[in-house]
């Protein structure tokens, strides 16, 4: 009878957790559901409302104190956990610092840490800006976005709330990020308008209890577009005013508002070179309307010009004499690398060279470049990458470009959420290892099983370096189809338009070999780099193969440091590219029984468009450039399975990724 009672409720017990949705919708909080602790709170506000909350409906254990009171050893948002007498006590100087406290002890507990030592738990967050960057239109499209449209649904703003913007708020409060650029740094002007402005206001007062603060990004000629003036000149007293008057007006709808990202003099965007005034002028010129409020502005270095200099060197040349120039509440917000979020790049020489200037980096969340949301391609080494040249303690602030859309998974890509998982973790703690990061991500959104966690936080370490090598190898960069930025075409040409869109532009490649010359005999880059570096990069033979062809156009012949030559090393690191994702697919498959049937057979379909695209990366990179090098794919390397002519002729629709041609097909 005992035992019939329990096979019924164990029946029942897994019935109802077979019913749980495994869609992706809870990203990483998946797991708490289950709390059963005590919460005491000496004081009490929306946010601190909001960390017992998640503590009674996810901690299970002893008590939680938490104390909002100074202590000498945290900074803002920083807070301590301390286990004494059967409680956890949390104390923190701010309400934001004990929510990040509360998700810190849940977070051990799904990882399944031990929370209970007589060490006390001492977090810092490594900066005080750490931003999503949303490229968002108000038309709902996203530039960029590969996870369907925009969460922000403007024209149902301000009387429907969509239940998306609370989850938003408190996935992004669980990994301490804690601003939030709401629109596309292409910005339109509309955003500023009144009738947009409530509608910010609405989706910033349902931030702010997750500690989130709101920013949008502008357009610098809103005052003649919107404004109706006749100028937008920084030093023009109209214009001045007209920003000191929209500050007033968005200062009263919302108190706490963060400030503008801007996009100035960059694709087309309108800045202050158009009234021949400097990149620091117009910043400076928003500062000061902002100012009063403590707003700040964000101002972007992200600037190229196809009659310049080397599309690399010229954020350099046009923001570094600068230095010095611009208002404390102004951040000079630099994209990782000079050219523009490539599979690799060397880290942007901007940094370090503004020793005057407060600045920032920006990351791209979402993979422009890196294969879309169909990719997995965990960013966390790239990010780390970066941060092993540039301290982290250098920069002001971080940025990431949101991955974010209404697909129920949030991504488009299971595994995409752990870069924005990543991209918050880091932002917080740039010390955290790549692979602590997966690892507690994947026992989040997954399971802690190791049999699960192991193979697969190393998949998801050697996920970026797959990508590096089958679509850009050795340095090489930019080899992209023309109008999207998916699939690859080295031999693009499209007439009339702008050189330096063009794969051409960065691979030059010839007869005589494959690469940019940014060393001293070339466009001479190498010289934006500090003196070590500079004479690492510039010689063809100490420059490190990672970027080689991004510093150095090379003979087909040259020996490499593995001794191949370069044709032979790009043949087997293309194959190498395509191998991993094989490799990835048997892993992923093996790991069935510890991953519901929804979300196995999502992710294993995302894996066998990798593999295709892993091919035709490879095919189509080595049968062109071998025109070039006149030589013969090396014989232990996989066959071409796609023909180069087909490959050229083909376009491919990017918005159901219809296969590449020869009846290859996934
Ligand atoms: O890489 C380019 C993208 C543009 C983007 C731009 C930028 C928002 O292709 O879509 O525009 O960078 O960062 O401003």
């Amino acid at each position: 009878m005992k035992h019939t009672y329990l096979i019924i409720f164990t029946l029942f017990y897994s019935l109802s957790f077979m019913a749980e949705a495994e869609d992706g919708s809870s990203l990483w909080l998946r797991q708490s559901k289950s709390g059963e602790t005590r919460v005491y709170s000496s004081k009490s506000s929306p946010t601190i409302a909001l960390a017992e909350k998640e503590l009674k409906r996810s901690f299970r254990g002893a008590p939680v104190v938490l104390k909002r009171q100074k202590c000498k050893d945290l900074k803002a948002d920083g807070y301590s956990i301390k286990f004494v007498d059967d409680k956890y006590i949390l104390t923190s100087t701010t309400d934001n610092g004990l929510l990040y406290a509360a998700y810190h002890l849940i977070r051990q507990q799904s990882t399944s840490c031990s929370v209970r030592s007589d060490k006390t738990i001492i977090e810092n967050p490594a900066y005080n800006l750490r931003l999503l960057n949303h490229w968002d239109n108000p038309d709902g499209t996203i530039e960029r976005g590969y996870a369907g449209s925009s969460l922000w649904q403007w024209d149902d703003l301000p009387l429907v709330i969509s239940d998306r913007y609370e989850e938003y708020a408190r996935a992004n409060a669980s990994i301490g990020i804690n601003g939030t650029v709401l629109n596309n740094v292409n910005a339109s002007p509309d955003i500023l308008s009144s009738e947009y402005l409530i509608k910010v206001k609405t989706l910033a007062d349902i931030f702010r209890p997750y500690g989130i603060k709101t920013y949008l990004s502008v357009n610098f000629a809103t005052p003649m577009i919107l404004g109706g003036l006749d100028t937008a000149d920084p030093l023009d007293k109209e214009v001045e005013k007209w920003w000191k008057n929209k500050a007033k007006e968005i200062y009263k709808l919302i108190p706490d508002f963060g400030g503008f990202l801007v996009k100035a003099n960059s694709e087309g965007q309108p800045g202050p070179c158009d009234f021949d005034r400097t990149h620091a002028e117009g910043a400076n010129m928003l500062a000061d309307a902002l100012k009063p409020y403590n707003g700040i502005v964000m101002w972007r270095a992200f600037v190229y010009n196809p009659e310049d200099a080397d599309r690399a060197k010229q954020a350099y040349l046009e923001f570094q004499p600068l230095d010095g120039k611009f208002r404390d509440n102004v951040i000079v917000q630099i994209k990782n690398g000079p050219v523009d979020f490539q599979p690799r790049e060397p880290y942007s020489p901007l940094f370090g060279s503004m020793p005057r200037s407060k600045t920032m980096v920006e990351f791209q969340i979402t993979q422009e470049y890196l294969g879309f949301s169909n990719h997995l391609a965990f960013l966390a080494p790239m990010w780390k990458e970066f941060f092993d040249f540039v301290p982290a303690e250098s920069l002001e602030a971080i940025a990431g470009v949101a991955n974010i859309g209404t697909d129920t998974n949030w991504c488009g890509h299971h595994f995409a959420q752990s870069n924005w998982y990543a991209f918050g973790r880091l932002a917080w703690n740039p010390e955290l290892s790549s692979e602590e990061i997966a690892r507690e991500w994947l026992s989040q959104t997954f399971t802690a099983d190791k049999n699960f966690v192991d193979p697969i936080a190393s998949i998801m370490a050697e996920s970026r370096e797959a990508v590096v090598d089958y679509m850009m190898p050795l340095g090489l960069h930019h080899l992209f189809a023309w109008g999207h930025h998916y699939g690859p075409e080295p031999w693009c040409d499209v007439e009339g338009a702008r050189p330096d869109w063009m794969p051409s532009y960065y691979h030059k490649a010839s007869d005589n070999g494959i690469g940019f010359n940014r060393s001293s005999t070339g466009s001479n880059a190498v010289a934006q780099y500090p003196e070590t570096l500079k004479n690492l990069y510039d010689n063809v033979d100490t420059c490190p193969d990672e970027y080689i062809l991004w510093f150095h156009n090379v003979s087909w012949d040259h020996k490499m440091q593995s001794g191949r030559t370069l044709w032979g090393e790009l043949c087997y690191r293309y194959d190498r590219g395509v191998q991993t994702t094989r490799h990835f697919q048997r892993e992923w498959d093996r790991v069935e029984m510890y991953v519901d049937s929804e979300r196995f057979k999502e992710v294993q379909n995302k894996l066998r468009i990798q593999t295709r695209d892993a091919v035709w990366w490879k095919d189509a990179c080595l049968q062109y450039f071998g025109q070039f090098s006149n030589k013969p794919i090396p014989y232990d390397i996989e066959r071409p399975v796609l023909n180069l002519d087909n490959m050229m002729n083909f376009k491919i629709d990017i918005t159901n990724y219809e296969c590449p041609p020869c009846g290859y097909s996934n």
